[in-house]
């Protein structure tokens, strides 16, 4: 790695200058967004590769191009170690990133106007369930479901049948971007078979705690489709990966539309149907990724991430915050910046960044706030417990982010928290960056 990034400063100093001040900018800071995380330096190394030169529309042993010898088996064995990692029939790998995976997903089952049930975006749901902003919008009909309490999280499980009954829902989506509990998948695949709809998850942002075994997985509860990104707590590069029950058969016939084929229903509308050409270096590094997440050593992370987030959640209340649903089961949690610091989640999202914490602004349950300035904050532990951070230091960091919000206009507070961020952040290297 480090010749090709000497080679690269004399080629494009421009582009090596800002690279180094990314990792600078990573290595002295802490990164709490709870949708990213560090890969490894076996992940980052099979990124940069001549795989990236090569086209390889098509799937494994049916390609539209020549020169196949070592991207079939390359696919083939991502392919395997998903399905090792998810218990599952089938995985597409090539999806370029979540949203193009839910995309894929839609157009593999629905017809223009049918309906899909997602949750609500302020209540935790993810853009491409459903969100007006979205091209999708303009061509499916979602509608929505939210939680019920939202003090515990109870999702409204009566008035999401009642919803997808009176919809014809044709897909019941589970998933979200910032939602802190566990879904009950049971009840989810319960109105889903009731209304004779596909079950979707999509666990984008805790497949890296499923495969670990930590969370439910979806398809124990006979989920039909899961689609994730690769880059959360997975800790692979950034990318989407589906996963179907099903029949596989040759992806370049097509098949009659039932639930049984979706697997191969998916894969043609992955390609040609959706994408061009798969991105091969990326799935070099995703197949990477799934051979770290299948070693014991990962369940031990996953583990940690959970109990990291627990700790900072209680951490974060004890000083008087008060976060959507009073806590976490998962990596995640948000704060109710409004309620815990009389400021919107931008502003704290910019304290933080002063101090070297960066995190992501979100909006709470049926906010009143708009999305660009809401009243969250959203936290997540994956990347640090990457790093090595344990409780210890977790319930620390929780009591500087107070620390620094409360005292925001004392600049001599400021630069005392931001420099015993500095401190701790060097103790815990970054892998890939020199110390
Ligand atoms: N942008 C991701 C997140 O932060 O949750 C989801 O796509």
């Amino acid at each position: 790695m480090a010749s090709k990034v000497f080679k690269l400063e004399k080629s494009d100093p421009k582009v090596y200058k800002l690279i180094k001040g990314e990792e600078t900018r990573q290595k002295n800071g802490m990164e709490l967004i709870a949708s990213e995380n560090y890969v490894s330096e076996a992940v980052l190394e099979a990124l940069g590769t001549v795989f990236t030169n090569k086209y390889s529309e098509g799937y494994p042993g049916k390609r539209y191009y020549g020169g196949q010898d070592f991207t079939d088996p390359l696919e083939s064995l991502a392919i395997e170690r998903a399905k090792k990692l998810f218990n599952c029939d089938h995985a597409n790998v090539q999806p370029l990133s979540g949203a193009p995976a839910n995309v894929a997903v839609y157009f593999s089952w629905l017809e223009p106007g049918d309906t899909v049930l997602g949750m609500d975006l302020t209540h935790g749901g993810h853009l491409t369930h459903g969100s007006p902003v979205t091209y999708m919008a303009k061509l499916f009909n979602f509608v929505r479901y939210k939680m019920k309490d939202v003090e515990t999280g109870e999702i409204d499980y009566e008035e999401l049948k009642k919803v997808a009954k009176k919809n014809k829902a044709k897909i019941i989506l589970a998933g979200f971007s910032a939602y802190p509990r566990e879904l009950d998948y049971a009840k989810f695949k319960e109105v889903a078979d009731e209304v004779g709809a596909v079950a979707m998850a999509d666990i984008a942002h805790i497949a890296g705690l499923i495969a670990a075994k930590i969370l439910k997985n979806p398809f124990d509860f006979g989920f039909h489709v899961v689609t994730t990104t690769t880059h959360k707590t997975l800790r692979g590069p950034r990318g989407g990966l589906i996963l179907s029950k099903g029949k596989v058969s040759n992806p370049l016939k097509s098949v009659e539309k039932n639930i049984e084929n979706l697997p191969t229903l998916i894969d043609r509308s992955v390609f040609p149907g959706f994408q061009g050409g798969p991105h091969m270096n990326n799935i070099a590094a995703k197949t990477v990724a799934f051979g770290e997440a299948l070693k014991p050593q990962f369940k031990v992370y996953a583990r940690q991430v959970v109990k990291n987030a627990k700790a900072m959640a209680g951490e974060l209340m004890k000083q008087g915050c008060k976060l959507v649903t009073n806590g976490t089961d998962n990596h995640l949690m948000v704060i109710d910046c409004v309620k815990s610091f009389g400021v919107n989640g931008r502003e704290v999202e910019k304290i933080l960044d002063l101090v070297g914490i960066t995190t992501s602004k979100s909006t709470i349950p049926d906010d009143i706030l708009p999305p660009y300035a809401p009243s969250g904050l959203r936290l997540g532990t994956p990347a640090m417990t990457t790093r090595g951070m344990k409780e210890k230091e977790i319930i620390q960091i929780a009591r500087w982010i107070v620390e620094a919000v409360n005292n925001r206009e004392n600049l001599r507070m400021i630069r005392r928290v931001k420099k015993s961020i500095l401190e701790m952040s060097l103790q815990f290297p970054v892998p890939g960056i020199s110390k």
